[in-house]
């Protein structure tokens, strides 16, 4: 850290010398208190399974079983869903829901079955209840996806929320996905993963957990067929994973299991089943499509804690310009703002931010804002008074306003629950617009409270308004993100209509992608975070949130020029592809670890530039059909044991399949092909799939390769969309969709389908037309042709 840096970063910092430690200390001692007066004490608690069966109530898409201590109500809906709720509980009211839910199908009825039980027989599955209340989910022929044990549920004698365990079985085969960000997977080993958003106050590496971001949601991997389970409460809980064992064809085999616990809520799930990409897409139907992010939020972006001024922020933005390096965004962090105080700017070391935001947007980069959801608990603050005003602050269950630590000190917090406090903060985004500012990024919204000792959050017994229905923290805690995204992205549209919100946010929970993406929080810099990137990255695509990325070279420390690299390569084939640091880390920019570096990222960028339209598409595709970009490699063929272990790798789109670099002194890396022919983009080298075949990797580049017969829209050298094709093998054909984004707005492009057939040497590409095929109307570059 050189002086210039050191000045900067305690002035920065400042509030987290010796006062702000008291503060945390005095912070920590009243949500203790708050916390002992405004929770029910736990006394004794009644255990209680639903018993045996009585009697049954059909009705649309299912019906109303009845046990001795519970009911169980099942709907098949039209979309191919199930939903199922015990003791009452209906799909509604949710978090997680984008509407209503889906209309029930009326195909699908509950019938008699064998020993006493039920089932209702849907076009994509059979659920078969049985006379004790276990709920097994069968494909269309009859194989057993998850068997769900009767539930149990502990009651407090007194009154009170009620905590529930839920085991299911799943296939011997079976592999775990999901449950939101998680650093160690993206398959889940065995273990026990925690459903309570957190941010661990360090920088996280594949043994941090649970983080950001976390999701009761389930993606489960089997032979025999994917499924999707949604366990719909937003309350703190616990899934214990253990997978399965196959017994070699002995007939034994043990199931995988995963024990759900959860302290409150209502025991209601979703299940959906078929190929990755189905389960996806009804994924995203019931939980909303993901926001289409304008194309510079597609480029590359550049942040830094501590930038520090305006004339660092120009220093950076001509090393960029200087070196011929791509540049669509700059973030601020918080030491932009006056004394750590949200939507405020420090006036001495960004006196012209307006000016500076046009002058970048002439050179085509736009500026995004960081947002903190704590305001400074003083009057005379403006955000503070006008939320005093409008009561928009979280309150103990005695009436007074709940006062937490962050960064400008003591400050209070919004309820995002309520709509009214969405209304008034989204408005707040005026005066960051009036700014300059044209993207948004949420920070602390776990949300954090620094404290002392205990848990760096809102006191367990905090008010909160969830629409209405009133109930405390252990409800909203996971949702708090979520609701401070809405309230964001509703604003966005209403201050700017013409324009797309580009907002990603620390933390969010199911549902999140109809607001924006995210990012991997603050990765370790080291091999193990670069590792964790891709990990988070993965699982939050199979979860249905499909923009993120880390903050490359990781949020700490310095990396050395190799894990930069190696980290800059991967991030150009993330959708958020941006390069962050911490305040006392060391640097970030391309040029900062020699010309190696330099040259080999200044490839990556202008790759990522050259992809841009392909990117586009994705994001389009993914708003229509729930897809992620960033997909397993055994996205097509979950059936592929090698595939589906395979998580070094992954499939960008149809077209490319992306092999980073994850370990130091690599030149070659071994990868798992899917079936068909693969080109390597570099070499045009052809590799055939199914194989596990070993790729140059020189510190020049990662392994990417492109699928025989893809079609890859690509940025010509005028600026234009062209199409890249790689030739289909002999005698095979392929086709790709292309849709030719203007950059921002709402007006819907049209898909434009593309397919490529080789016969002997020629490879024919032709655009499927309103009256049959035609000719491409677009540039056509084809390649791969030296090969037979
Ligand atoms: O606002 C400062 C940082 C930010 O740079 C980072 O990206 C966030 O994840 N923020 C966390 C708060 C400080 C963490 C030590």
């Amino acid at each position: 850290m050189d002086g210039r840096d050191l000045v900067r970063s305690v002035k920065a910092i400042g509030s987290t010398g010796a006062a702000q430690r008291l503060r945390t200390v005095r912070a920590a001692w009243r949500r203790r208190r708050t916390d002992a007066s405004g929770l029910p004490p736990r006394g004794a608690e009644r255990a209680r399974v639903p018993g045996p069966v009585l009697s049954v109530e059909p009705g649309p898409g299912g019906g109303v079983v009845r046990f001795t201590r519970s009911d169980l109500r099942i709907t098949v809906t039209a979309g191919g869903a199930v939903f199922w709720g015990w003791d009452g509980a209906r799909p509604e009211p949710s978090y997680a829901l984008a509407g209503p839910s889906p209309e029930p199908d009326p195909r699908a009825v509950l019938e008699p079955d064998k020993n006493g039980a039920w089932r209702v027989v849907a076009e994509r599955m059979t659920v078969v209840v049985s006379r004790h209340g276990a709920v097994e989910v069968r494909t269309p022929g009859g194989v057993t996806l998850r068997k769900d044990l009767p539930p149990r549920w502990w009651e407090p004698v007194g009154g009170g929320e009620a905590r529930w365990m839920q085991r299911s079985e799943v296939a011997a085969d079976a592999r775990f996905f999901g449950l939101g960000g998680r650093a160690s997977g993206p398959r889940l080993r065995d273990g026990t993963y925690r459903l309570w958003n957190t941010d661990p106050g360090h920088s996280v590496g594949p043994g941090d957990d649970p983080l950001y971001i976390t999701m009761p949601v389930q993606m489960v991997v089997a032979d025999a067929a994917t499924h999707l389970v949604f366990h719909d409460s937003t309350w703190d809980g616990r899934v214990t994973l253990r997978e399965g064992e196959e017994g070699a064809g002995s007939g034994h085999d043990r199931a995988g299991t995963s024990d759900l616990r959860m302290d409150g809520g209502p025991l209601r799930c979703w299940v959906m089943v078929g190929a990755p990409a189905r389960v996806l897409h009804t994924w995203a139907s019931l939980t909303g499509a993901a926001a289409l992010p304008p194309a510079w939020a597609l480029g590359h972006h550049h942040a830094r804690w501590g930038f520090g001024s305006e004339e660092e922020v120009r220093r950076i933005v001509g090393g960029y310009h200087e070196r011929g390096l791509p540049l669509e965004a700059v973030h601020l962090d918080i030491d932009h703002f006056d004394a750590h105080q949200v939507f405020t700017v420090d006036r001495d070391r960004f006196p012209k931010l307006p000016v500076l935001a046009e002058e970048l947007r002439r050179d085509g980069i736009r500026l995004v804002s960081i947002v903190d959801p704590a305001v400074k608990a003083e009057p005379g603050n403006a955000v503070y008074d006008s939320g005093t005003a409008e009561d928009a602050f979280v309150r103990d269950s005695a009436g007074r306003p709940v006062c937490g630590v962050l960064w400008p000190g003591e400050s209070v917090y919004p309820d995002f629950t309520r709509a009214r406090t969405r209304r008034w903060w989204g408005g707040l985004y005026e005066e960051r617009l009036s700014q300059g500012f044209a993207g948004f990024w949420h920070d602390m919204n776990e949300p954090v409270s620094f404290t002392a000792f205990g848990e760096a959050t809102l006191p367990r017994s905090a008010r909160h308004d969830l629409e209405g229905r009133g109930g405390d923290h252990r409800e909203a805690h996971n949702v708090y993100a979520l609701c401070m995204a809405r309230a964001g992205y509703e604003g966005l549209r209403e201050l700017t209509p013409q324009e797309r919100p580009f907002l990603f946010s620390r933390s969010g929970w199911a549902g999140m992608q109809r607001y924006g993406g995210t990012w991997s929080g603050d990765v370790t810099t080291g091999w193990p975070g670069l590792r964790a990137s891709l990990s988070l990255v993965m699982g939050l695509g199979l979860c249905g949130v499909p923009y993120s990325g880390p903050d490359v070279g990781g949020f700490d420390g310095s990396p050395s020029p190799e894990l930069y690299l190696r980290w800059f390569q991967l991030g150009a084939y993330l959708p958020l592809f941006r390069t962050h640091a911490s305040l006392r880390a060391g640097r970030r920019e391309p040029w900062e670890f020699g010309d190696d570096v330099l040259r080999h990222a200044r490839v990556a960028l202008v790759e990522r530039r050259r992809l841009l339209p392909y990117f586009m598409t994705l994001a389009h595709l993914s708003r229509r059909t729930g897809a992620p970009y960033v997909r397993p490699v055994w996205w097509g063929a979950p059936e592929d044991r090698a595939l589906r272990d395979c998580e070094d790798a992954f499939l960008l789109g149809d077209c490319l399949l992306v092999a980073p670099v994850l370990d130091p002194g690599t030149d070659r890396r071994a990868v798992q092909l899917p079936r068909g022919r693969w080109y390597d983009t570099v070499t045009e080298e052809v590799y055939e799939g199914p194989a596990r075949v070993l790729i140059d990797a020189p510190l020049s580049r990662i392994p990417v390769l492109a699928r025989a017969g893809a079609v890859l829209p690509v940025r010509g050298e005028d600026g234009g969309l062209e199409l890249e094709v790689w030739a289909p093998a002999r005698g095979r054909t392929g086709g790709g969709l292309v849709v030719a984004d203007s950059g921002d707005g709402w007006e819907e492009p049209e898909i434009e389908r593309y397919m490529t057939l080789r016969t002997g040497k020629r490879v024919v590409v032709q655009r499927d037309g309103e009256e049959g095929p035609e000719e491409p109307s677009r540039p056509v570059r084809v390649r791969g042709l030296g090969a037979l």
